[in-house]
């Protein structure tokens, strides 16, 4: 196992996630009901047991409109950050097999401008995540392969890298791989006072991984998820709080935390940001319909946006506008990738 980074610059901002390679293809109605697959959602297969979804990823290869895209949730989020921040600002942890999806992910995270430290698995195949798309929705189905092989070590390895951050992302994908890493990373931020946000990634994260993500929690500064995945974790956690108060959930995230702050996003609706001061929402400025491409990735695009704000040293308000405003962008283009030329926030 080695990794693949060679620069060395000091990044700002370090991420942690599972590398995948999305499949991406439009697909009927019929097709994600054959699979018992939401238009909207996001599952984890298990590559150790008879899995008849497993045929999917041969079966997308005959699409018409079949695309190869870099994926994976904080990947996505490294490379929106680095779009705003600029070329080796940004470091990706993670781990990838070694095989022509791996080389096309450090292809666009070179090109990105991430700094790409792969742990890799000779023995493995690099993960994937096929992309339905319907319409506006996204269904993702994903076999982390190599990914699931992360293991905290491989930070040692880098720890100057992660020494000269000053600040950090973590996919909530990940808690399924190794919140060991998570809280090492999490315990190195709170040590020193940076910031650590966590992405909730999917309402599964706090329904089946909510030990693990009570592990981690007590270490985040900040907190972003979406409307189901608030629900997800209302639900999980018992709270009395109606699970679509988003506010209310917010709140109990928040807990008597002095430091954490909470970003709920809602597709259209205003995006709520609780804080230990009060709770704010921020309206979404809707993109007309016939600009919008497909939403895969617009979550983690939003995150970007945001995480670069902070590196940045925004204040709240104008990162999460850095947010929306970067997520509108990623929206308008194929997969979770942003405009090839640079636009200025
Ligand atoms: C552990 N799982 C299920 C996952 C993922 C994932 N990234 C990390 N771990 N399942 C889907 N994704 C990624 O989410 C992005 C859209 O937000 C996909 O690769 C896709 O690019």
């Amino acid at each position: 196992m080695s990794s693949t980074a060679s620069s060395s610059v000091s990044a700002r901002l370090v991420c942690l996630g599972n590398p995948l390679l999305d499949i991406q293809a439009t697909v009927s109605d019929e097709y994600l009901a054959r699979y018992q697959l939401k238009a909207n959602d996001a599952v984890l297969l298990d590559a150790t047991t008879e899995e008849p979804r497993m045929t999917i990823f041969d079966e997308l290869l005959q699409f018409p409109d079949v695309k190869f895209i870099a994926g994976g949730a904080a990947q996505n989020t490294a490379r929106g950050a680095a779009y705003v921040l600029g070329a080796g600002q940004v470091a990706y942890f993670g781990s990838v097999g070694q095989d022509k999806f791996s080389a096309q992910l450090q292809a666009e995270n070179d090109a990105a401008g991430v700094v790409s430290y792969y742990q890799q698995q000779p023995q493995v195949g690099t993960g994937k995540c096929a992309a339905l798309i319907t319409g506006h929705n996204r269904s993702l189905v994903t076999d982390l392969g190599a990914a699931n092989h992360f293991t905290p070590d491989h930070l040692d390895r880098h720890w100057d890298v992660v020494e000269k951050a000053e600040l950090f992302y973590v996919g909530g994908f990940h808690l399924t791989v190794s919140p060991e890493a998570i809280v090492k990373l999490g315990q190195h931020a709170q040590k020193t006072g940076k910031p650590f946000v966590l992405n909730l990634s999917a309402p599964f994260i706090p329904q089946f991984f909510k030990a693990a993500l009570e592990q981690v929690l007590p270490y985040t500064t900040y907190v972003i998820a979406n409307e189901s995945e608030a629900a997800a974790f209302a639900e999980a956690f018992g709270l009395t709080c109606q699970a679509d108060d988003l506010a209310a959930v917010a709140q109990h995230i928040v807990g008597d935390s002095k430091t954490r702050t909470v970003i709920f996003t809602h597709g259209l609706e205003p995006t709520v940001v609780v804080t230990p001061q009060g709770s704010q929402t921020y309206a979404v400025k809707p993109l007309a319909s016939d600009k919008i491409v497909d939403t895969n990735g617009a979550g983690d695009a939003f995150a970007a946006g945001f995480v670069a704000g902070l590196a940045q040293g925004e204040k709240l308000d104008r990162a999460v506008d850095m947010g929306q405003w970067l997520a509108a962008l990623s929206i308008q283009q194929v997969g979770a990738s942003y405009p090839s030329e640079k636009l200025a926030y």
